[in-house]
């Protein structure tokens, strides 16, 4: 019984991918795990682990070797910034494996990112800005407690100033750190691993793991209330919450936030609030070829009881609304995508993020455009390694919706990735979401995308 709802909510889950009208995943164009979203000035941050397209292809699971960054002020239109940070940043680190769940926190203009390398203990970077660069402050490990143990490392300012670092699976641990948020004071902490703070685990008995508590916590604070959200076996893992009058505990274990669902052995839970709504990131296997090394951040919005307990939630297509629409008159990388089919993001060194188009009818649909009263003119930054017949047809609502102009793409050279193409396009206003569609024959690498604009 257990097993045919999973397999249906995947079912459902998958069917909403495909026909293109879901939100989640939220990101496409890579697989995504481990979600640490932060709110700073009016954007959310979405820091993730990255899982490899190849990992477990030699059967050794996990391949994760660096951590992305995704913005989006609307929450339906994501930025993809690319690699902000990966093992090789930590000298004294492994380097070949073990890049895990990351969370970044800013403090007097400063942003800490606190790094797991697993089976390596725990690191921190820091950097001036939330894109990075990030590089690493004290060159050795922050936390150097239990190295297979010292996972999925959170950090939380409280209210009185007081920094904290929790982590850890099996085990629940925490250190203050001081104000300078790259060294620890005091000794590490056990959270007790009671019935009373995480519930009774079900089924086999599991001597190292009693209760439902199993990695990936989460520190949240609502009214005077403080939340810890996990990860909670057994395996495959749901999301649970513990609920504390005080950031160090005692908890009290409420429940679950999230069942089992979506194909992935693994959840890992990251909320926030933004603008005036709470959201619940999490990670599941929905994308084609997704598994529980291939796996995929998307986003719930949580619903609180008037005590503060959690209404429980399924994984869903996601947020179907934009909180703001997007400005067209002003440049929007190619890269932000509420969604995508056929579409890979890349960096080089000297366009930073763009996208390519993998096969013919491949297609970025970008949410809630305000044309407002019209624009006349389209222009794009793009190129294709092919000759002739390479175009991007540019669509209103629908993927073959109204279509309001075509940028035929002359053949670049691999020097001269770009050219600059400006378009007369068909008056358009009012609010749409618009469509790019990627026309070509070649096999694969249709063509580069970099940014584009409408005039108006
Ligand atoms: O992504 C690797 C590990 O899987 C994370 O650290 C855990 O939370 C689980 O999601």
């Amino acid at each position: 019984m257990k097993y045919t709802y999973k397999l249906i909510a995947t079912l459902i889950t998958l069917l909403n991918c495909s026909i293109g009208s879901a939100q989640n995943p939220i990101v496409q164009t890579n697989y995504t795990a481990d979600p640490a979203p932060m709110v700073h000035n009016g954007t959310v941050y979405l820091y993730t682990s990255h899982d490899e397209d190849d990992a477990n292809a030699d059967g050794k699971g996990f391949k994760m070797l660096n951590w992305s960054l995704y913005t989006s002020t609307d929450m339906v239109n994501w930025t993809d910034h690319g690699i902000v940070a990966s093992l090789k940043d930590f000298s004294w680190g492994k380097q070949d494996n073990g890049a895990w769940a990351v969370q970044c926190i800013e403090r007097n203009g400063k942003f800490y990112l606190y790094c797991p390398l697993h089976g390596g203990n725990i690191g921190v970077l820091v950097s001036d800005s939330p894109y990075g660069p990030f590089k690493d402050p004290i060159n050795k490990k922050l936390i150097d407690h239990h190295p297979w143990n010292d996972i999925d490392p959170t950090p939380f300012i409280d209210k009185d100033g007081q920094a904290y670092l929790y982590w850890g699976n099996p085990g629940l641990y925490y250190v203050k750190l001081n104000k300078d948020m790259i060294s620890t004071s005091g000794e590490v902490q056990q959270i007790p691993n009671t019935f009373e703070s995480f519930g009774k685990r079900e089924g086999t008995k599991n001597e190292e793991r009693p209760t439902t508590y199993e990695e990936g916590p989460w520190l949240y604070k609502r009214n005077s209330l403080y939340y810890l959200f996990f990860a909670a076996g057994p395996i495959p893992e749901h999301i649970g919450y513990s609920t504390s009058k005080s950031i160090t505990g005692p908890w009290k274990y409420q429940g679950i936030v999230m069942p089992t669902q979506g194909g992935s052995f693994t959840n890992h839970p990251g909320v926030i609030d933004f603008k005036g709504k709470s959201y619940l990131f999490y990670h599941n296997a929905a994308l084609p070829g997704g598994s529980g090394f291939t796996r995929s951040v998307c986003i719930e919005e949580v619903r609180f009881n008037k005590d503060g307990s959690i209404v429980q939630m399924n994984m869903t297509a996601g947020i179907k609304k934009s909180l703001s629409p997007l400005n067209p008159y002003e440049k929007t990388e190619a890269e932000t995508i509420a969604w995508s089919e056929g579409v890979k993001s890349m960096t080089d060194n000297g366009t930073g993020n763009f996208v390519m188009a993998k096969y013919n009818d491949a297609f970025i649909k970008v949410k809630e455009v305000d044309f407002r009263k019209g624009a006349s003119k389209f222009s794009s930054r793009i190129g294709t390694a092919h000759k002739g017949n390479v175009s991007m047809e540019i669509r209103l609502d629908t993927k073959d919706g109204a279509l309001i102009g075509t940028v035929n793409v002359p053949m670049t050279t691999a020097n001269e990735k770009w050219t600059l193409q400006t378009i007369e396009v068909k008056k358009v206003s009012g609010v749409h979401d618009l469509y790019f569609i990627f026309k070509g024959n070649a096999k694969t690498d249709i063509l580069y995308f970099d940014y584009w604009k409408f005039l108006k």
